[in-house]
């Protein structure tokens, strides 16, 4: 194992001090070591991938450094664009250095939509031109690695990128914790909501724990799974897939449950939902300022007013709860007559035991298809 001191020193070293991304549990240990040990001028924990890509380049700009970026392998596709429009040595030629997790490696077991990118990964890079190394675990490898990767960046101010497998950074316990007032966990909170919602009502669920938790909730309840649809990947686009099948079906009250990442990564949504403003559509951010599901890294969404954001997108009522007596006060609110926003103060944190659905997500889609007449 390596640890993130070692690597984060050895890029030091070479000039690279500013870190942008949007963490991943492979990166888990690093991304909070740069947290405790970067100034917030110097490491930015990014929207979504791209922008991060961006963020990059304009320190590049700014300072002529070599910055880093580091994603999930699932944010190449956020990250593409500006890599291929931006940094690319044929075109702006911006150094970065590429952190990237290795979910779903060949031969280690994953869920199906980690299964899928993981054996793309290498294919994306090589597709785009991006010399890349599989991330060694040991520090006398990875130190010639580091070499190889500085050589390459000088040659041709381009990019590239560690794919870092499971398991090579050595355990790091972040130092700084921000933790918001609140008093329910996720999964109260969606009990919550799973129990003041009708019986035909249907949820589409983000990206991570909250998903799975709805599945456990609904086993729970000995309720079945079809009146869900659970993204399991595809981080920010549950709201936009909510607005659809809003609009297409008046009839049913749709539920958005999102998280306070998953929102920010893609936030334009929430001006088109304000602009169709389907009157069926209730959607709930799940807000506990951090990426819980995957190491807990902080978002900026504790110091934004997300209802006063979604009100002026266009949703008619927006509201902040925090204890449990308030969110079923604002759930009780029913006769949807327009798009509707409940932001939710949550703590961070999920129990040790939770599963994962045990449905596939083609299942999970023809039961939910099935159920909705799609
Ligand atoms: C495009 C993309 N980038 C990164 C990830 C990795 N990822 C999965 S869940 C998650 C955190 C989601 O945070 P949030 O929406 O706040 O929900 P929480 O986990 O806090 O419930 C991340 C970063 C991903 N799946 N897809």
């Amino acid at each position: 194992m390596v640890d993130p001191r070692f690597f984060y020193e050895a890029l030091a070293s070479r000039g690279t001090d500013f870190f942008t991304g949007v963490p991943d549990s492979l990166l888990k240990d690093f991304c909070a070591y740069i947290t405790d040990h970067t100034d917030d001028e110097r490491h930015i924990i990014a929207a979504n991938e791209g922008a991060a890509v961006a963020l990059a380049a304009g320190y590049h700009l700014a300072t002529k450094k070599t910055p880093l970026v580091y994603m999930q392998n699932s944010g190449i596709g956020n990250a593409v664009n500006p890599l291929l429009s931006l940094a690319d040595p044929d075109v702006y030629r911006i150094p970065l250095a590429l952190v990237i997790g290795w979910r779903g490696q060949p031969g280690v077991h994953d869920e199906p939509q980690h299964v899928k990118q993981g054996k793309v990964t290498d294919k994306l890079l090589d597709a785009m031109g991006i010399p890349y190394v599989i991330m060694a675990d040991t520090e006398s490898a990875l130190g010639k690695q580091i070499e190889v990767c500085y050589e390459r960046i000088a040659e041709t101010s381009g990019q590239f990128a560690f794919v870092v497998p499971k398991g090579v950074f050595a355990p790091y316990s972040p130092q700084k914790r921000r933790d918001i007032e609140a008093e329910m966990t996720r999964e109260e909170a969606i009990e919550e909501i799973v129990a003041a919602s009708g019986k035909d009502d249907i949820f589409v669920s983000t990206t991570g724990m909250a998903s799975r938790e709805l599945y456990e909730i609904r086993d729970k309840r000995r309720e079945g799974h079809e009146r869900d649809f659970l993204t399991v990947g595809s981080m920010g686009h549950a709201s936009s897939m909510a607005l659809s099948i809003a609009l297409q079906k008046p009839e049913l009250n749709v539920t958005c449950l999102d998280g306070d990442g998953a929102l920010l990564m893609h936030m334009g949504v929430l001006a088109a939902i304000g602009a169709r403003k389907p009157r069926n559509l209730r959607h709930i951010a799940l807000n506990n300022a951090a990426h819980d599901s995957v190491g807990g890294q902080p978002t900026i969404a504790a110091d934004i007013d997300l209802p006063v954001v979604a009100r002026a997108c266009g949703y008619e009522h927006a509201r902040r709860v925090s204890a449990k007596t308030e969110l079923r006060e604002a759930l009780a609110r029913k006769n949807m007559d327009a798009p509707s926003f409940i932001e939710v103060r949550i703590k961070k944190g999920a129990r040790n035991d939770l599963g994962r659905p045990k449905t596939s997500p083609i299942e999970n889609k023809t039961a939910f298809m099935r159920h909705i007449g799609g």
